[in-house]
């Protein structure tokens, strides 16, 4: 079958109204079309889903040409392109982002409204792609927002794993995970590209031969081959015509390589190596931050990496003569060390498959790749086994060895007779069993290195890294986090965004810096009690959806004081729960107390394998339980798990917000980017001062911000010094009566056992300390509950907070890795002339 592009081809494209106007009438009539020729189904029949599907595809239809027009341009002026690898792109829902980024939300609202339908309905049809696990697939779902909206030439390549996150149950209290099936009514938004697939090699054996010109090369006999089929799928920047792809790969079977098998009569053989293909792209890893060493990850891994530079590879021979000057044309960024295998396989593309020699080939790679960390948890440092990662690819342990070995070589003449200083550095690690180091192969082939806030590459260059800092500084620059506004802001909160545009205009938009002409108004009575009314109308709709969801009746006018993340003990869900059983135990001591009428909203997945996180859980819902059938209470506590947390619901729980909770243990959350979603919403801050809070208090001014807890630095004394939690137990009467109420077994049906994990953990080990930081975190939030009771004054700060945002958009920091890292500029897409502009 011949699928290259046919040149003999000649019939001009002729204008199809229907698929690119943007008017209120063209719209309505092609959502009529598309329901019957695309999805089809006749309007009697079709369920929300259907039309949903009709309106997906009327709104990819007007893509289409922006999309098809960037490539073509990207290609023919021989750009430069930045080439985001990660194993995770948490994107959300696409169908409000589209309308917004194409300008046409009204005309739509109005065309579906004449058909008797709500796009906020249509719009809440959408299953979101949960190809992520938190942080860190959603930061590379706002670069990509912001990358096409500054019309930089990009690429972001992933897995289009089959599940993605589960979805989470609460059963009894306890968290119950359920498959995400998100693809079983059809995705609109991607289209397959089967022509350009390609091949993976996995296991065998390698051997060396003599080559025409008498090298020496070697070559990789693999056990078996997998295909990587692509998947697009368009992202679309605001207001511009730039559409960049995110293209993400599914393994199927390759049938060729089966044939012998089958012929062979080995019949199972062959089935069992179709299904192990087809595994590959199957399930996302549920893990957030620890990484579990489990082989078919490390097969994604290669699987995905290995698609994408071989891609490139193509690409770039399209309109190139030879791979010299691969690293101009391309800027390969790994998120985190996930796809850091890349660094050996484009090795061993360019060597065994181009046939560089090695010197060249290691300029290249060492040009092309830059390698972000996110994480300074030790456990959560990637390393595989040598004896998975050699049978796996045995050619790819060659090449590491090999470079490790001109590697140490040289650390050899610069630190001379010290051994610790090598097996430090050394890729692998040998101190045990033996290891490939991922972010010691990241940092070896990489031209730069990054943290992801302020104190996160600090910390760094101290700490996990620091014998590679010492190595190369010039490497070494921060690049802290943002996040896209266009979702967290323009999508997710019309209301804000209308009151704001009515006093500064829609320029902040795309320059959030311009936020800053908000503090005009913070004296202004008027916009404060349209504020107020605002958030309050928020958090009444959230009320009503935790209603129907949980059936727990919530009042708007308390204090929504809101925890939403992963589920992790360094997050500290837990601290936040001793508060609430202080406020409850304060309560039943004294029923009368005056206290600041409080509703706290908990969400978040735990990582299935991790009981402490799990238990947890079961914590927040057995409180919440308690405290909403005590009636001395009142409703002056209710406590909520919502369960399900994602972007969907995210994008629900940041506007209706009052108080955001950004407790970690200073020196442990990189940058944490829910922090900046809430501040952009009008919520203050409770935190420490850890990751990008540090930054965040910075900007809105201390006053503008509930800070608590140890430093990093004390954090790190404290440890040394031999931290003995039990101190905290026995000298804190309030907090021993907490911890003891929890193990007593009243929060648990008398249950003395239940909680005995957590709350020994705390006692005798609190890896955390929670313990070290519990008077202070309970001193703030004391110090919140009276801030609210002023309405005036909380309406102030939260103006403020909105205001001073500016430096947390996406925007922001992608341009930062453009002139710092990448060096990439940005190019105009421009449209042939009968497709309507935008509006
Ligand atoms: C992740 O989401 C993060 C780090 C990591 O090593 C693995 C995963 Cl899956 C998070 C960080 O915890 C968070 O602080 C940071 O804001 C986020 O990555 C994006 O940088």
């Amino acid at each position: 079958m011949d699928t290259s592009p046919d040149t003999s081809f000649v019939c001009p494209i002729i204008i199809e109204d229907d698929r690119t106007g943007l008017d209120t009438e063209t719209i309505r009539r092609a959502l009529r079309d598309n329901l019957l020729y695309i999805q089809g189904k006749l309007p009697e029949l079709a369920s929300k889903n259907d039309l949903y599907m009709a309106l997906a595809y009327t709104i990819r239809d007007r893509l289409l040409q922006r999309w098809l027009t960037t490539q073509q341009t990207y290609l023919k002026k021989d750009v430069r392109t930045v080439c985001y690898l990660s194993a995770e792109f948490l994107v959300g829902p696409h169908l409000a982002n589209n309308l917004i980024n194409l300008g046409i939300y009204e005309q739509v609202q109005k065309a579906v409204s004449e058909s008797g339908l709500k796009l906020e309905e249509l719009i809440a049809q959408e299953e979101e792609p949960g190809l992520g696990n938190g942080g860190l697939g959603r930061l590379a779902a706002c670069y990509l927002d912001s990358l096409s909206t500054l019309e930089i030439p990009a690429i972001g390549y992933g897995i289009r794993y089959e599940f993605g996150i589960f979805d989470q149950e609460i059963h009894d209290g306890w968290q119950v995970e359920i498959t995400d099936k998100w693809l079983q009514y059809g995705n609109p938004w991607e289209i397959a590209r089967p022509e350009s697939s390609v091949e993976v090699k996995f296991g065998g054996y390698t051997e060396s031969y003599t080559d025409e010109n008498g090298n020496y090369r070697s070559r990789w006999i693999p056990d078996y081959v997998v295909k990587g089929i692509p998947y697009d799928t368009p992202i679309l920047g605001y207001r511009v015509n730039t559409a960049n792809t995110m293209r993400l790969w599914k393994s199927e079977a390759c049938e060729s390589f089966d044939f012998g098998r089958f012929n062979r009569g080995d019949y199972y053989g062959a089935v069992d190596n179709k299904v192990h293909s087809e595994n590959i792209s199957k399930v996302l890893y549920p893990n957030d931050e620890p990484i579990q060493g489990k082989e078919l990850r490390l097969e994604q891994q290669y699987f995905f990496v290995s698609c994408s530079l071989q891609d490139l590879i193509r690409i770039h021979l399209y309109e190139n003569p030879s791979l010299d000057n691969f690293h101009q044309k391309w800027s390969v960024q790994l998120n985190d060390t996930h796809p850091s295998v890349g660094v050996a396989e484009l090795m061993r593309l360019l060597i065994d498959v181009h046939h560089f020699d090695w010197d060249k080939a290691w300029f290249i790679t060492q040009n092309t790749f830059a390698y972000t960390n996110h994480t300074l948890l030790p456990e959560a440092l990637e390393k595989w086994p040598l004896s998975i990662f050699g049978r796996l690819f045995p050619r790819l342990m060659e090449i590491i060895y090999e470079i490790n070995y001109r590697f140490l070589d040289k650390i050899r003449i610069i630190y001379p007779h010290d051994d610790g200083k090598m097996s430090r550095l050394s890729i692998i690690d040998e101190s045990g069993e033996k290891y490939v180091r991922m972010a010691h192969l990241a940092c070896v082939g990489s031209q730069a290195i990054n943290g992801v806030a302020a104190l996160h590459t600090e910390l760094l260059k101290k700490d996990v890294l620091r014998d590679f800092y010492e190595l190369f500084p010039e490497k070494f620059s921060n690049k802290t986090n943002g996040v896209t506004p266009r979702r967290w802001m323009v999508s997710s909160n019309p209301r804000l965004t209308f009151a704001i545009t009515e006093k500064i205009g829609e320029n902040w938009i795309k320059h959030l810096e311009d936020l800053r002409g908000l503090e005009n108004y913070v004296d202004d009575g008027g916009f404060r009690d349209s504020w107020r009314r605002i958030k309050y109308d928020i958090k009444a709709d959230l009320a009503n959806y935790i209603d129907k969801k949980v059936g727990i009746k919530v009042d708007p006018s308390t204090l929504f004081d809101v925890q939403v993340k992963r589920i992790h003990e360094y997050k500290r869900q837990h601290l936040n729960v001793l508060h609430i059983v202080t406020l409850y135990h304060r309560l039943k001591n004294n029923p009368n107390l005056d206290i600041t009428p409080r509703t706290f909203i908990f969400g978040g997945k735990a990582a299935p394998g991790y009981f402490m996180a799990k238990l947890i859980i079961k914590l927040i819902n057995s409180v919440a339980e308690v405290i909403d059938n005590d009636p001395t209470i009142g409703g002056r506590l209710k406590v909520v798990f919502l369960p399900d947390y994602n972007v969907t619901f995210g994008q629900r729980v940041y506007p209706a917000a009052d108080l955001s909770e950004q407790i970690s243990t200073a020196g442990k959350e990189a940058s944490g980017t829910g922090n900046m979603k809430f501040s952009m919403n009008g919520s203050l801050t409770i935190g420490t001062l850890d990751g990008a809070n540090i930054e965040i208090r910075e900007e809105v001014g201390a006053e503008n911000f509930f800070l608590f807890g140890l430093t990093t630095e004390e954090v790190y004394a404290k440890k040394a010094a031999g931290y003995n939690p039990q101190e905290y137990y026995y000298h804190n009467e309030e907090l021993r009566a907490v911890l003891d109420l929890i193990g007593s077994g009243f929060f648990s049906r008398g249950d003395s056992s239940l909680f005995r994990p957590l709350v020994d953990n705390l006692i005798y080990n609190d890896p955390y300390m929670l313990l070290a930081d519990y008077q202070s975190y309970i001193d703030c939030q004391e110090g919140v509950g009276w801030a609210y009771k002023d309405q005036e004054h909380w309406s102030r700060l939260a103006i403020l907070n909105v205001a001073r945002m500016g430096k947390f958009s996406s925007d922001r920091s992608i341009r930062e890795y453009c002139e710092e890292i990448w060096r990439i500029q940005p190019v105009k897409i421009e449209l042939p002339d009968y497709i309507q502009a935008n509006a």
